[in-house]
């Protein structure tokens, strides 16, 4: 606005107990001054509902990728730019069962942290602790927190209209973040949303904080869903190359899979990268077979054990294949069950079993993640309704290149074999 156009906007230099006065820009000619500049970054952070799981984490985390991207290329200022998204660390997660070992696991346990800053301005939570301690501090407290909600009346208008407002808090505010006790701030509002990343654009550039946390980060849509933006940040959440080293030795000795010859090779650098469709996959089907809290909360879209293993013994015979890679979370008895029925009809079924020590180091998230990376380079694959975990296997065949119809495939629940077919996310660009 013109208003705006003689005020000076200050830079204010991070410290726990004192904001210092840095450096500044000057809006009117849009440069900052001030040797160091470069150094003095803006955090920003986000936090998702706890109850949810590693793989909507992944797409939210997207939404917030994307937006610091932009940030990073499109701001007005110079000093906007200089943006750092801190990401958030995998505790505590619901469904990871096993004792995590560390507690807080930074996200280059799962993901390669350099293949995600070539995308977006990322840091994991320890470095940005790093850059705390240079302070001479060890407590952080962040210039503005923001709890976003839903509108009460969000869904009663039917229309849906991109608004934003400070309100009161719909729950009870806690005074710390991310499981860290020297984390706080004395200036956390509740911000009703309705919208997209980019809404939030405007609360950012009008401000002259240096930090900003968004909790109940998942509440903001994204502004990008689907397109070259989004496929772009998508292909650069390659996982920890530990992780795909092991998935990779499994498909070479259980299941006769090899880049080269399932044509699944990618390249290294995937910031050029084109929809392709010409993967061919490796000689076996595999599935997500999605139970736990599914079996009750969705019993309509969630087979029983021996309607999922007719609808797997069909496919196979359908691709005139007798192997199939079971993803799953089911108990030990469910799992028994599903092999002796398989079994007994003469094909192979074959899980993924850690050792202690991949255990021990990448947890339940790990294991998960070297299934996920086995279900992308099958021939066939089947996922289950609506699970994130399915949505995610599915993304990484479409950027692999496999034929639409092996992969938007799912399990049918009751005693049908026709249901309702999956949404078929594509890339399209
Ligand atoms: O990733 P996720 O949230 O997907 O699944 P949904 C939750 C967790 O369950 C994963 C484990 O992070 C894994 O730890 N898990 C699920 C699996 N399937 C498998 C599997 O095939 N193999 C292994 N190793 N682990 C959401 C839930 O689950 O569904 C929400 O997070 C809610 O809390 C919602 O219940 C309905 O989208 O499947």
């Amino acid at each position: 606005m013109l208003i705006f156009s003689k005020i000076i906007l200050l830079l204010l230099f991070f410290t726990t107990s004192t904001l210092q006065i840095e450096e500044y820009c000057e809006i009117d000619d849009m440069v900052c001054k001030g040797a160091s500049f470069k150094q003095n970054y803006r955090y920003l952070f986000y936090d998702v509902n706890p109850p949810e799981g590693f793989n909507l984490r992944r797409d939210v985390y997207m939404r917030y990728a994307i937006w610091a991207h932009k940030l990073m290329l499109n701001s007005r200022l110079e000093y906007h730019k200089y943006v750092k998204l801190v990401l958030p660390p995998w505790s505590r997660l619901y469904h990871w069962r096993y004792s995590e070992k560390p507690e807080f696991k930074p996200w280059s346990y799962y993901f390669d942290l350099e293949s995600l800053q070539k995308f977006a301005p990322v840091i994991e939570m320890y470095q940005f602790f790093d850059d705390v301690k240079k302070t001479g501090s060890n407590k952080v407290l962040i210039d503005e927190v923001y709890i976003l909600q839903h509108y009460e009346d969000m869904f009663q208008s039917g229309k849906f209209i991109e608004k934003m407002s400070i309100e009161k808090c719909n729950e009870p505010v806690d005074p710390n973040y991310f499981y860290y006790k020297n984390i706080t701030s004395n200036n956390v509002k509740c911000l009703s949303f309705h919208g997209f990343t980019d809404q939030l654009t405007n609360l950012f550039e009008t401000s002259s904080s240096k930090t900003f946390l968004f909790i109940h980060g998942e509440v903001v849509l994204h502004s990008n869903f689907g397109d070259k933006l989004y496929w772009k940040c998508r292909r650069s959440m390659r996982f920890n190359k530990h992780l795909i080293n092991i998935a990779n030795e499994f498909r070479n000795k259980n299941l006769n899979s090899t880049d080269v010859s399932d044509k699944t090779e990618l390249p290294e650098d995937w910031k050029e990268e084109k929809p392709r469709r010409t993967a061919l996959g490796g000689p076996y089907l595999s599935v997500h077979l999605r139970r736990g809290d599914f079996v009750r909360a969705r019993p309509k879209d969630t087979p029983t054990i021996s309607h999922a293993a007719k609808q797997i013994k069909n496919r196979l015979i359908d691709l005139s294949i007798n192997k199939v890679f079971v993803a799953t979370d089911a108990k030990i008895n469910e799992i028994n069950e599903l092999k002796s029925i398989l079994e007994s009809d003469g094909f192979q079924v074959l899980l993924y079993e850690p050792n202690k020590n991949v255990l021990q180091k990448f947890g339940d998230g790990g294991v998960a993640i070297i299934e996920q990376i086995i279900c992308s380079y099958s021939r066939y694959f089947i996922g289950t309704y609506e699970s994130t975990f399915s949505f995610r296997i599915q993304e990484e065949r479409e950027i692999i290149g496999f034929p639409v119809e092996s992969t938007f495939n799912r399990f049918c629940g009751g005693d049908s074999f026709e249901c309702e077919p999956p949404s078929k996310w594509k890339i399209v660009y």
